[in-house]
């Protein structure tokens, strides 16, 4: 039996666990959880990575703590496509910019007028998304920091650079920056020159289960750990991680990881690089050991974490229960739409969009946390049904990992709404997926199949049956305009 730290970042909250990885044996503890508060500041929305790394190195003091300080390896996974600049003495230059933030409005329509949007895709085989790394690093063009940077570290290997004072680029998150080609699983050489991307800002590609350092003999002081400790390289894309702890039993699976996107879709062996998956806006990030992440960004529990922020934080589970009784699917949003991507007024903006679809407004916060979950319930549906048909890839069950296995209202809509079985849990997929990467690596774990069995055999998961008739809810699509 060993144990392994698992670091998830989340966009609203990082969190350290420890895995004790056996093989018939997988639980999972929280060391130590803390806030991530993006920060606004005059020149826009950005990371308190300080603040993060602090929480990081706070938690594998609290995860060595009871264990003598022992941990055989750490990983880290967070969220997608930020980054950070580094000068040539390796030092950080300014605050990691944050997603959310605006720089990018209208940088995609520039770099396509360089590499066609068709073109593009056919060579990344990336969704469009205004904050893919390609989109801020050509808004990033001309500025100082650009000018003055030598090297470029998405969010968890900069973290893990300050922990080992090994540079890296770990490929499932590499993935989402739309300078890697799907078919070769290298950088996009063309796509980069043709952009004027330096690709030599980037360290070495890096895949899941490679080492990537030891921690360094001031962090094992900071932490009271004691070394050596290796950091092991996960999907340090959170999404991978969460992917990987999928509890599938079979092949003809879907998956929606939840929280605050919903990320749904179904893992391939190869990218799907046509142009009508192009039209449909799906992606082809990587996964582990060759598979595709085929999936939709659709706007997720965001769209509720950010009315419930607006409201004041009223007591989640009353406007649950309150959300379950209102009239189901009243009004309707396209949950997908890039119109909620940025933070702020979000229960107005819901109304705004039910109003321009000429859907009831909704009248109370109930209504509102109503049309949100059936919204994204029909987001889930309509992705799932369009990933099957687009990949030639037939499903038997929804599987949900992630935050939103809480709310089992999301839960029952989406199993009635895609008119399959939902199988929901884990709830801290990435962490699982994080710390069952390293007990391969370590050898305590087989391959993905096996991981998926530990998975399912020891980990607590709910079925939803479909309820109702499905008609109901293609005819609530059809009121979107939208199959
Ligand atoms: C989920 C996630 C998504 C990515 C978005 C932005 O946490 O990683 O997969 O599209 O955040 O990075």
């Amino acid at each position: 039996m060993r144990s392994y730290a698992a670091v998830d970042l989340g966009a609203s909250s990082g969190r350290v666990m420890v895995g004790r990885v056996g093989p018939d044996l997988l639980e999972l503890s929280e060391a130590h959880r803390f806030p991530n508060r993006p920060v606004r500041v005059p020149e826009g929305l950005r990371w308190d990575i300080l603040g993060l790394y602090a929480g990081v190195l706070e938690g594998l003091r609290a995860a060595g703590a009871g264990r003598g300080g022992r941990l055989d390896s750490v990983g880290i996974d967070s969220w997608a496509v930020d980054y950070g600049l580094l000068d040539a003495d390796g030092a950080l230059l300014g605050n990691p910019v944050h997603y959310r933030d605006a720089r990018t409005e209208g940088v995609a329509e520039k770099v396509w007028a360089t590499v066609p949007a068709a073109e593009l895709y056919a060579h990344t085989g990336l969704q469009y998304a205004p904050f893919n790394t390609l989109y801020q690093l050509t808004a990033a063009q001309g500025s100082a920091q650009l000018a003055h940077a030598k090297h470029l570290l998405l969010v968890p290997d900069l973290l893990a650079y300050w922990l080992t004072g090994e540079q890296g680029t770990e490929l499932t998150n590499a993935s989402t920056t739309q300078l890697i080609d799907p078919r070769t699983r290298e950088w996009s050489y063309d796509v980069a020159a043709r952009l004027g991307v330096d690709l030599g800002l980037f360290a070495p590609l890096r895949r899941p289960g490679d080492p990537a350092g030891l921690l360094r003999q001031e962090v094992l002081e900071e932490t009271g750990l004691s070394g050596p400790v290796p950091v092991t390289a996960v999907g340090s894309h959170d999404t991978a991680s969460a992917v990987a702890a999928v509890p599938a039993t079979g092949e003809r699976f879907a998956y929606i990881c939840t929280g605050t996107w919903s990320l749904a879709g179904l893992e391939l062996d190869a990218p799907v690089l046509t142009e009508e998956s192009r039209a449909a806006n799906f992606t082809n990030e990587l996964g582990l050991d060759g598979t595709v992440r085929y999936l939709r960004n659709i706007m997720g529990l965001w769209l509720l974490q950010e009315c419930v922020r607006a409201w004041g934080d009223p007591d989640l589970g009353e406007l649950l229960r309150e959300a379950a009784e209102a009239a189901p699917l009243r009004s309707v949003v396209d949950a997908g739409d890039a119109a909620f991507l940025a933070p702020g007024r979000m229960p107005e903006r819901i109304a705004e969009a039910c109003r321009a679809a000429g859907e009831p407004v909704p009248r109370t916060r109930a209504e509102t946390t109503r049309c949100i979950l059936d919204s994204l319930a029909l987001a889930h549906r309509r992705a799932v049904e369009e990933a099957q048909r687009l990949a030639d890839h037939p499903v038997d069950v929804v599987h949900i990992v992630g935050g939103g296995t809480r709310n089992a209202l999301l839960c029952q809509l989406t199993a009635d709404a895609c008119g399959l079985p939902v199988v929901a849990g884990p709830t801290e997929a990435a962490a699982l997926g994080n710390v069952l990467v390293q007990g391969r690596a370590h050898g305590v774990v087989g391959d993905l199949a096996d991981m998926r069995g530990l998975l399912a055999r020891t980990q607590p998961l709910t079925r939803y049956e479909p309820r109702g008739d499905p008609a109901v809810w293609r005819a609530a699509q059809a009121r979107l305009g939208t199959r």
